[in-house]
């Protein structure tokens, strides 16, 4: 079965989505695109032969769509992720499931009365080769139990536009959900510390910040967010253990040696560093959609824990503050206690 894929949003990830269902991975048609800039939408789908539709609602209510993906701003996210879940059919949404709690909230009710899972929410780096494996050594105990992760997400630049809440709510946010999931345990709290500013940011914006979570377990996490570094994109991420450590791995680049230099290459942006594991994300996504099952990547309790914590960041950047996250219990149907 060949999957009809409605495309929501056809910007920088929504054309990079499109190419990826059409040349990287099989079992997935685009069909039909969306953009409220009609020329991109036009222009991303005239190449895969997909129709181009007015709005989100006529993706998701079109015959040839058989699931819906969710690339547009933030913000309008969770109408077209209630639309899909009312119109009963599977939707991938990136990151992040919405922009409040709240709304991830009505969507997570959406879903339990519909019955089973549809939503899935695009945190790919739970498909990433380096951090599959630590999750392989974490779980069979080699590390002993986590007691301490350090982390940094580092990006070369950002834009005018890009603001001192965004550390947490666009960047951070990946830690906050990898990190969940690689320690399968709960962040309760959340701090920001400021450290002297680079002279390489805009005016208005606090770069780079040092954020402090803590986890139900206890474990104590410091995340490095820089997104002025100059030198290029890069995610660092090591667990400490009471037995030993374990770190990702760089991605592999080759050793050169030149001009009396030993150097080897820093990527610079999220697209290169991330390819393989959004193709595995599409891949495993579209194998369960054909098969019938249920979605299994990060679920939309994920996306509303992950919109919570880093909404609870957010406010220990402007008040000063360690602020507790306060998560809603979970509900059975996420796996928690019935
Ligand atoms: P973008 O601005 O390049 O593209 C967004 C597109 O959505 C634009 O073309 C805009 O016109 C369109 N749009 C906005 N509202 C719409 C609506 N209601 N209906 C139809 N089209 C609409 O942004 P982007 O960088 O592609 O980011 C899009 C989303 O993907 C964001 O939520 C962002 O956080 C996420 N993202 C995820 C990753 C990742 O690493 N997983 C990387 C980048 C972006
Ligand atoms: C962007 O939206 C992403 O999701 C990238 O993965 C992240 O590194 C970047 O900081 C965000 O702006």
């Amino acid at each position: 079965m060949t999957v009809g894929m409605g495309v929501i949003g056809a910007g920088w990830i929504g054309k990079e989505h499109i190419q990826r269902l059409t040349h990287t991975v099989t079992g997935a048609r685009i069909t039909a695109v969306t953009d409220i800039d009609a020329a991109r939408a036009e222009e991303a789908a005239a190449p895969v032969g997909a129709r181009v539709l007015h709005d989100g609602a006529a993706v998701v209510s079109a015959d040839e769509v058989d699931a819906v993906l969710v690339t547009s701003w933030g913000p309008t996210h969770a109408e077209h992720v209630l639309n899909a879940i009312a119109a009963g059919k599977p939707v991938f949404c990136e990151k992040p499931l919405a922009t409040t709690a709240e709304d991830c909230l009505k969507i997570i009710e959406a879903e339990i009365a519909y019955g089973r899972r549809l939503v899935q929410v695009g945190f790919m780096r739970r498909y990433d080769a380096g951090y599959r494996q630590m999750k392989q050594v974490i779980d069979s105990g080699r590390i002993g139990e986590p007691l301490i992760v350090h982390c940094a997400h580092r990006n070369p630049t950002v834009p005018e536009s890009y603001t001192s809440a965004m550390a947490a709510l666009d960047t951070a946010v990946h830690e906050v959900d990898v990190l969940r999931w690689l320690l399968d345990d709960e962040i309760v709290s959340t701090q920001v510390l400021t450290p002297r500013a680079t002279s390489k940011r805009s005016a208005h914006l606090k770069d780079p910040q040092i954020m402090l979570f803590e986890t139900a377990n206890g474990v104590r996490i410091d995340l490095e967010v820089f997104v002025n570094c100059q030198y290029g994109y890069d995610i660092q991420c090591e667990t400490v253990g009471e037995e030993g450590l374990v770190r990702l791995p760089d991605p592999d680049a080759v050793a050169v040696r030149t001009a009396g230099q030993h150097s080897t290459a820093v990527l610079t942006d999220w697209v290169g560093r991330f390819k393989d594991a959004f193709d595995t994300e599409f891949r495993e996504w579209i194998a369960g959609l054909a098969a019938g099952d249920e979605p299994t990547g990060p679920s939309a309790w994920d996306g509303y824990a992950a919109t919570a914590i880093t909404a609870a960041t957010v406010e220990a950047l402007e008040s000063g503050r360690v602020v507790a996250t306060d998560l809603k219990p979970r509900p059975a149907f996420y796996g928690g206690a019935a």
